[in-house]
């Protein structure tokens, strides 16, 4: 079961911040509340393509500036008023995974066991479309990292019992697809992680780049599973 029952993000707002920046202050916070729906995940993003920063939580994409409530799609589950219970969305992280400019958003399920994506169909009216992408084991949760080093966070590291990321990739006949890379089939705690070389200790491996990344599983930092990926390929000690 995820370890975050009835205690994570269930009542929907935004902390904008109140104050300017200034040196040696510290930045102060305002919370507003745009909503009452109580669910788990939630992100920031622009869905609407006009260059202002919307939010998206539960069935929502909250519309900059006024936060109004654009209905995207349908979720399983249930949250009571003491906070008990689940909606089955336990990450929601915005890329556009057809390459139609417009950014879509990836979920994963711990019940369903699977991680789906919803296009953003850009248009409010009908509901974003529902893609699975893979059903496999429990999805605790998932975070866009940089892991190929290209200095963009695109990649998708998915928090499993085995260490795995998915990653957006072009058809040659056109559209595109989502590609899994598994590092690694051992389980281990859930949680997951992407550090540079410099970010994270690690024996010197001849051939081994600089910027590349490492993906590295919820045992953690010190003793770990670390594997760095050198030339394309992943390897292990
Ligand atoms: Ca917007
Ligand atoms: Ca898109
Ligand atoms: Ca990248």
């Amino acid at each position: 079961m995820p370890k975050t029952e009835c205690s994570v993000c269930f009542l929907v707002f935004v902390a904008l911040a109140a104050s300017l920046v200034v040196a040696g202050e510290p930045i102060k916070f305002e919370s507003h509340r745009i909503g009452s729906f109580r669910s788990e995940a939630c992100c920031v993003a622009d869905f609407t393509g006009d260059g202002r920063l919307d939010i998206v939580a539960g069935p929502f994409v909250y519309v900059a500036p006024d936060w109004r409530p654009w209905k995207i799609r349908n979720l399983k589950g249930e949250v009571d008023e003491q906070g008990n219970g689940y909606y089955r969305d336990f990450a929601n992280l915005s890329i556009d995974v057809d390459g139609d400019g417009r950014l879509d958003i990836v979920s994963c399920d711990w019940f369903d066991k699977c991680i789906v994506w919803y296009r953003n169909t850009g248009s409010e009216g009908p509901l974003w479309p529902r893609t699975v992408i893979e059903i496999s084991t429990n999805y605790e949760s998932a975070d866009l990292v940089d892991i190929d080093g290209d200095g963009r966070a695109e990649e998708i590291l998915a928090h499993l019992a085995s260490t795995v990321w998915y990653e957006r990739v072009d058809k040659a006949e056109g559209g595109s697809r989502v590609v899994k890379h598994v590092v690694s089939e051992k389980p281990c705690d859930f949680g997951g992680g992407v550090g540079s070389r410099d970010e994270v200790e690690i024996n010197d491996q001849a051939g081994f780049a600089v910027n590349a990344a490492l993906a590295y599983t919820g045992e953690g930092v010190a003793g770990g599973q670390r594997r760095p990926r050198v030339d394309g390929r992943w390897s292990c000690w």
